[in-house]
């Protein structure tokens, strides 16, 4: 492999905010990665970039300005966990708290400067571990995002490049980003997620593939609980080769929600970190200008191995599997090791299944043309 340009952007002020007391969605994870990340010393094989936060000119190119406008009015008074009772924040998913805006506007500045540094040439991949809330819509917040920074990097992206690819291996429906390129054939939205059982945001089907200029640019890949490794990988490479074929994108970005890594709290997929890891190996072998974004991920200690492993990944590294002594893991013995293993647990996906799913969204692509 080719060693990379590589930018890690980091935002203190992301991940200094709770949204409640209670709240799965925990910012901290990001600083546990940091701290793993630098304890593994891979900070002097990258650009360190300490982002600003976005304007509010920037804000309201993804949002109604009348939604920016109230989440700048109450952030300042919103206490903790309490005032959420705005239609534009959705109770307890998306509670107002102190700094709301403040934490949005620096998660959308530091995705938006990784996309100018990939504009300017000046790295191969840029990286925000805060970034990646795919939810969040024009004029609403939804599943724990407020703000939407990837909508905000893609539009960047889109001034310097014909074509984007934007894929989506978390747990959940990228549904926010995809609504916003729905329509158009410069971005092509590929999203792995749970799907079934009313399990959130609800879409996602594969029949839903875009529409107008867009048709047969959206594409879902719908799974069941306990997908393993073996599965995720053969799907992962198989749908994103045939995108990469047809869609002939000119850069890309990777949401990489560590909800989908076994053992999440909101989650039941199998997949390890390692597999969760090689799916963004076998996307970077495309070798394009890609960004590479956090998204969810509610058992903290796992996102902190996941994301650390995925930075190793991008530099080409080999980590230790002992974890470097650092000021958040304990001295237990599952507590000391950088890798997760695969539980024995129920799988809701056949190998049949798996193949039927990829025989249809085989089916999309193969009608989307450049
Ligand atoms: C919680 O414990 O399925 C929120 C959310 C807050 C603290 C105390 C309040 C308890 C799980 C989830 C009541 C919680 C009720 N607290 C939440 C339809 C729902 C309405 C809200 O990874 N209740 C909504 C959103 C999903 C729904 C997932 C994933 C984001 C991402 C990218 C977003 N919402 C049912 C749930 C808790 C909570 C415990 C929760 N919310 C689990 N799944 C949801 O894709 C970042
Ligand atoms: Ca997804
Ligand atoms: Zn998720």
């Amino acid at each position: 492999m080719t060693t990379k340009k590589v930018a890690y952007c980091f935002a203190p002020d992301a991940s200094s905010y709770q949204l409640s007391e209670t709240h799965p969605m925990v910012p901290e994870r990001v600083n546990m990665t940091h701290e793993l990340v630098q304890n593994y010393r891979m900070f002097p094989r990258m650009t360190i970039i300490k982002p600003h936060p976005a304007t509010e000119e920037q804000l309201k190119r993804v949002h109604l300005p009348g939604y920016i406008d109230y989440l700048k009015k109450v952030s300042p008074i919103a206490t903790l966990g309490l005032g959420d009772l705005y239609p534009c924040l959705q109770a307890d998913d998306c509670p107002m708290f102190t700094g709301v805006y403040d934490y949005s506007a620096s998660i959308v500045g530091a995705s938006i400067a990784c996309a100018n540094r990939i504009n300017h040439g000046r790295s191969n991949v840029c990286i925000n571990w805060a970034g990646g809330m795919h939810h969040a819509k024009r004029r609403v917040a939804s599943g724990f995002c407020y703000a939407n920074d990837i909508a905000a990097a893609i539009l960047e992206l889109l001034m310097c490049h014909r074509r984007v690819m934007y894929v989506d291996i978390d747990l959940h429906h990228g549904d926010g980003v995809e609504e916003y390129f729905y329509n158009t054939n410069r971005v092509m939205t590929l999203s792995f997620h749970r799907f079934g059982n009313n399990f959130f945001p609800g879409t996602g089907a594969i029949k839903n593939s875009g529409v107008g200029p867009g048709k047969d640019y959206a594409i879902n890949v719908p799974l069941q609980k306990g997908i393993d490794d073996d599965q995720y990988i053969y799907l992962f490479k198989n749908i994103l080769n045939k995108a990469m074929e047809r869609f002939q994108p000119e850069a890309l970005v990777m949401q990489m929600g560590a909800d989908s890594v076994v053992g999440d709290l909101l989650g039941d997929f199998n997949l390890t970190n390692k597999g969760h890891a090689s799916c963004l190996e076998n996307a970077l072998s495309y070798n394009l200008p890609t960004i590479v974004l956090g998204g969810g991920g509610y058992s903290v200690k796992n996102v902190a191995r996941t994301w650390t492993l995925e930075t190793a990944t991008i530099l080409g590294l080999e980590l230790d599997n002992q974890l470097p002594t650092n000021s958040y893991f304990g001295h237990l013995p599952e507590d000391s090791t950088l890798y997760i293993p695969p539980v024995k647990m129920s799988n809701s996906n056949t190998n049949k299944s798996i193949r039927k799913v990829l025989r249809k969204v085989t089916e999309i692509l193969d009608r989307t043309e450049i």
